[in-house]
C-alpha cells in the first residue's frame, strides 16, 4: 500500500497534539493505514457515521472501518484527467473491439450458458448485451480496478471540488452493502470513482440492483459471475429495457454533421421525430412514422469522415449505464461481434457434426 505525504504528516500532527505516548502513537500508525478520516477527529466522516448508525450499522463498525480510510490524491488526480479525455469514435472503438476481447465474450457466455438464458427469459436481455457490458467494463471480470473502493470513496466524498454530496452518499452505500453482505470493506478494490466487480456498479447501483442470480444467499458482484450476469440483465429491466426490440438504425446523411439537430444527447431519451431528422438531409428508414422519436448519434470515424446512428429506446437504456453515446456504441458493437462468432461457431459445429453423421 503506498502511503501518501498527506497520511504521513497528519498521523504525526495528530499524535504531537494528543500529546499520546510514542509507544501508541507507533501502535496507531501500524494498525491503520492512516487516520485521514477517522470519525473522532474529522467532523464530516462523524456526521455520516451517525446517519448510517441510526439505519441500524453498529456505530464501532463504522468507526472502525472510516478510521482506516486513507486521503488518495491519485484518484483526485484520476477523477480530473478522465473529464478532460475526449476520443473520436474510431479510437475509442479500438479500445474495445478486439479479436480477443469478442473471443473471451464468446466463451464467457458458454462457460455461464444457463445464467446467460435465465436472465435472457427473466429481463428480456439477449446474452450477448449483458456479456458486452461486462467486456467493456472488465473484460470479463479480470481487470475490477485497483482502487481501495474505501480510500477512493471517502477521498471524493469528503475532497472532490464538485461533486462531494453525490460520492458521499456512494461511500454511505459502500458502507451498507459491505456490512449486509458481511464482506471486510478496507478489503475490496475497484476503480478510482469506487465501481465495483464484474459489472463496475458503483454502490448505489449495488444496493439497488444488485440480484443474488445464484440463490446462495449472497449478492456478490465481486467474485461471483452468475450474479454479475443477473444484475445486468435486472439493471437494465428496472431502467426500462424493452425485450425484442431494435437498439439503433443506421442512417446515411451530409458530412459534417447538420447544425439544426441535437446529436449525442444520449443522457435524455430519444427526443427527435423521424421527419425533423429527414428534413435536416439524414435518410431515415422506411417504415418509421413521422412522428416516431429517435436519439441521433453522429460518430467521426477517422477524420471527417461521418457516420450516422439513430438510436432506439434501448439505446437509450444502454446510456443509464453510463452516459456517453460513445460507449453505448461500443457496447452494441462488442454485442453484435459476440453475435456474429457465437453464429460461426455454430455453423462450424454443425458443419462439423454432418461430416461426422455423414462419414462412412
Ligand atoms: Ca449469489
Amino acid at each position: 500500500m503506498t502511503v501518501s505525504r498527506f497520511h504521513g504528516s497528519s498521523a504525526l500532527a495528530w499524535a504531537v497534539g494528543t500529546g499520546l505516548s510514542l509507544l501508541a502513537a507507533t501502535a496507531a500508525a501500524a494498525t491503520a493505514a492512516a487516520a485521514d478520516f477517522d470519525p473522532r477527529r474529522h467532523d464530516a466522516t462523524r456526521a455520516l457515521v451517525g446517519e448510517l448508525a441510526e439505519k441500524g450499522i453498529e456505530r464501532d463498525w463504522l468507526e472502525r472501518v472510516m478510521g482506516e480510510a486513507a486521503f488518495q490524491q491519485g484518484v483526485l488526480d484520476a477523477m480530473a484527467g478522465a473529464a478532460e479525455r475526449r476520443l473520436r469514435w474510431d479510437e475509442y472503438r479500438r479500445i474495445f473491439l478486439q479479436p480477443e476481447r469478442i473471443h473471451r465474450g464468446v466463451t464467457f457466455i458458454e462457460a455461464h450458458r444457463d445464467a446467460f438464458r435465465r436472465a435472457e427469459a427473466e429481463y428480456g436481455v439477449p446474452p450477448e448485451v449483458i456479456a458486452a457490458i461486462i467486456g467493456v467494463e472488465t473484460s470479463y471480470g479480470r481487470f475490477t480496478g485497483r482502487h481501495r473502493v474505501l480510500d477512493s470513496l471517502a477521498t471524493l466524498a469528503f475532497h472532490h471540488p464538485t461533486r462531494g454530496d453525490f460520492f458521499r452518499g456512494e461511500l454511505g452505500a459502500f458502507l451498507e452493502i459491505t456490512h449486509e453482505q458481511g464482506v471486510e470493506p478496507g478489503e475490496l478494490q475497484g476503480s478510482y470513482a469506487g465501481a465495483m466487480g464484474y459489472p463496475q456498479f458503483i454502490p448505489t447501483s449495488y444496493r439497488a440492483y444488485a440480484v443474488d442470480f445464484d440463490d446462495d444467499g449472497i449478492r456478490d458482484l465481486w467474485t461471483n459471475p452468475v450474479d454479475a450476469i443477473g444484475s445486468v440483465g435486472n439493471y437494465f429491466a428496472e431502467h426500462g429495457w424493452r425485450a425484442g426490440e431494435p437498439l439503433y438504425h443506421e442512417a446515411e446523411g451530409p458530412a459534417p454533421p447538420p447544425a439544426d439537430i441535437d446529436f449525442n444527447r444520449a443522457a435524455r431519451p430519444p427526443a427527435v421525430p423521424a421527419a425533423a431528422l429527414a428534413d435536416a438531409g439524414l435518410e431515415v428508414p422506411e417504415g418509421l412514422a413521422e412522428e416516431h422519436r429517435l436519439l441521433p448519434v453522429s460518430l467521426e470515424d477517422g477524420e471527417q469522415n461521418w457516420r450516422y446512428v439513430l438510436g432506439e429506446h434501448n439505446f437509450y437504456v444502454i446510456t443509464r449505464y453510463n452516459h456517453s453515446h460513445l460507449y453505448a456504441m461500443a457496447v452494441i458493437e462488442l454485442a453484435e461481434a459476440i453475435a456474429d462468432a457465437r453464429a460461426l461457431d455454430a455453423h462450424w459445429l454443425e458443419a462439423v457434426s454432418r461430416v461426422a453423421e455423414e462419414a462412412p
